[in-house]
């Protein structure tokens, strides 16, 4: 038999390797965001807990090996953990097919933007060996079908290598319980037990408010995970990663579905573990910051993104006027607040960036941390649409939070767009460095 049907009956019956490659993005890094970073590192470990980052080492252990581990439910899946090779497509190949033996095996591949071209190079040596490859994840619209043997666009639920070729698309979009048919692995996660310091649990999945500029393959659907999967998962991470102390609750907007927040309230080990939150201006409300504190939260991260209202109103984000008070408030009840902050957005102005760099000044006493983004127009965002014909750069190992925007902007030159964000990262190091010296002067983080 030839055709799709018979390379998927193929493929279930190959050993699947679950594929975690390199990325180039913390290399030749802008000294001036390095010089930050430093800074953040160190108060981030004052205030919230030790964060010990190896230069080229992944940030945190990549979640999706355990969904997919558990969605194609063999036990002699393997996973390859290349995250600490070379960003060099020989020698991954080499690793690859080192590890499969003598036999035949199906990789699974889920790259970002800036190792998709590595993925590429990868699975076309790979297919020339006589493998087969998977593609999925958040960059499957932009990669060449033929340097694969299937792409896999959307979620993966129990069951999904028989759907492969059946276009699997974005799914059902809106609240919708977790029925994935499957509860994370983390078997594979333990070799990171010792690199990382938090561990990230979901006890809801995506989001349902609609900005524009953010995308992944669950916006604009809401996945609430049952109270007895999240049991698992805490017992899961207690186990394969004794030593972590902080998690990181990785629910887009906590506090969307009050569902999720009880959940992880009566599921959670009490006292066990420090929390980090992030969250969406429209949600807070004082019964939610209660739960918060209840729960054990230390820092909440604050979509902010620019005090700009025209070009937030641009992007579907609203809600501006209120930040001050909820960022008191967030700091009277004891817990930090990180703000997130997006450069080299695309309707960006230099009257906008006055207005962020002021209320980063006025608000300094609440806030403890900022993390600092510079636009990239990823594909699963809504904005791409809009912007990809201003994108000058597809070159994706460029595609970085870190570096000057890849498309034209419609107000200013991509040289003043990262002049602001400059600015802004220089702000946040005085700010943050003041902190440590006052830290160091009184012992009070
Ligand atoms: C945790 C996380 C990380 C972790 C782990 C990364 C990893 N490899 O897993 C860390 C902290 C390391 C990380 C790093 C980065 N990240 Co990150 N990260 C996330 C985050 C917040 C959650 C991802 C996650 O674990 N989700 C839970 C899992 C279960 O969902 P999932 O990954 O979507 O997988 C599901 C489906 O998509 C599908 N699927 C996924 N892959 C595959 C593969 C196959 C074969 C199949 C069939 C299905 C499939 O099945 C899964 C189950 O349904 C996302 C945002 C988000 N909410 O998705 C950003 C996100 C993935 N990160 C992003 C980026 C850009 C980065 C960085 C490059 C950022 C930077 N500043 O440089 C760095 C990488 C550099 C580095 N050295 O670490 C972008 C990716 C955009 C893009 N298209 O490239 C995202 C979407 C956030 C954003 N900015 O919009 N990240």
């Amino acid at each position: 038999m030839n055709g799709p049907v018979a390379k998927v009956r193929l493929m279930t019956v190959l050993l699947p390797i679950i594929v975690q490659l390199p990325f180039p993005s913390q290399g030749d890094p802008d000294s001036r965001i390095e010089k930050y970073y430093a800074s953040y590192s160190k108060y981030y470990s004052q205030v919230i807990s030790p964060i010990a980052l190896s230069a080229d080492d992944l940030w945190e252990a990549p979640l999706w090996v355990a969904h997919l581990d558990a969605a194609i439910g063999k036990d002699e899946t393997q996973f390859e953990d290349l995250s600490l090779a070379r960003f060099d497509v020989s020698e991954c190949v080499d690793r690859l097919a080192t590890a499969t033996g003598s036999g035949r095996a199906l990789f699974l591949f889920s790259p970002l933007a800036q190792n998709l071209s590595l993925a590429t190079e990868v699975s076309r040596a790979l297919l020339r060996l006589g493998h087969s490859c998977l593609l999925g994840g958040n960059m499957t619209s932009l990669a060449d079908p033929t340097a694969f043997s299937a792409i896999y666009h959307g979620l993966a639920s129990r069951g999904f290598l028989e759907q492969v070729f059946p276009k699997n698309g974005a799914g059902q979009l809106g609240k919708q319980e977790a029925n994935f048919g499957y509860r994370p692995n983390y078997r594979h996660l333990a070799r990171f037990a010792n690199r990382v310091t938090l561990a990230r649990l979901n006890a809801s999945h995506g989001c349902l408010y609609g900005c524009t500029f953010c995308g992944d393959a669950w916006s604009r659907q809401l996945h609430v995970v049952s109270r007895r999967d999240l049991i698992s998962e805490f017992e899961q991470i207690g186990e394969f990663f004794p030593s972590v102390k902080t998690i990181y609750i990785g629910d887009k907007t906590f506090g969307q579905s009050p569902e999720a927040v009880r959940n992880i309230l009566s599921a959670r080990p009490p006292g066990r573990y420090k929390f980090v939150v992030q969250t969406h201006i429209l949600t807070l409300s004082e019964e939610l910051l209660e739960l918060m504190e209840e729960i054990g939260v230390s820092l909440v991260e604050l979509g902010f993104e620019s005090a700009d209202s025209r070009v937030l109103r641009t992007m579907k984000k609203s809600g501006g006027q209120s930040y001050e008070y909820w960022l008191g408030r967030i700091h009277s009840r004891g817990m930090a607040v990180a703000l997130n902050l997006l450069g080299g957005l695309p309707e960006a102005t230099v009257e906008g960036h006055m207005q962020t760099m002021k209320f980063i000044k006025s608000t300094a006493d609440d806030v403890s941390l900022y993390n600092l983004y510079n636009f990239v127009p990823y594909p699963m965002a809504p904005i791409f649409a809009k912007v990809k014909d201003r994108i000058f750069d597809w070159d994706f190992s460029t595609w970085r939070e870190d570096r000057p925007v890849v498309f034209h902007p419609y107000h200013q030159s991509v040289a003043e767009a990262w002049d602001q964000f400059i600015e802004m990262v220089t702000l946040c190091d005085e700010l943050i460095c003041q902190r440590l010296t006052l830290q160091k002067k009184t012992g009070v983080a």
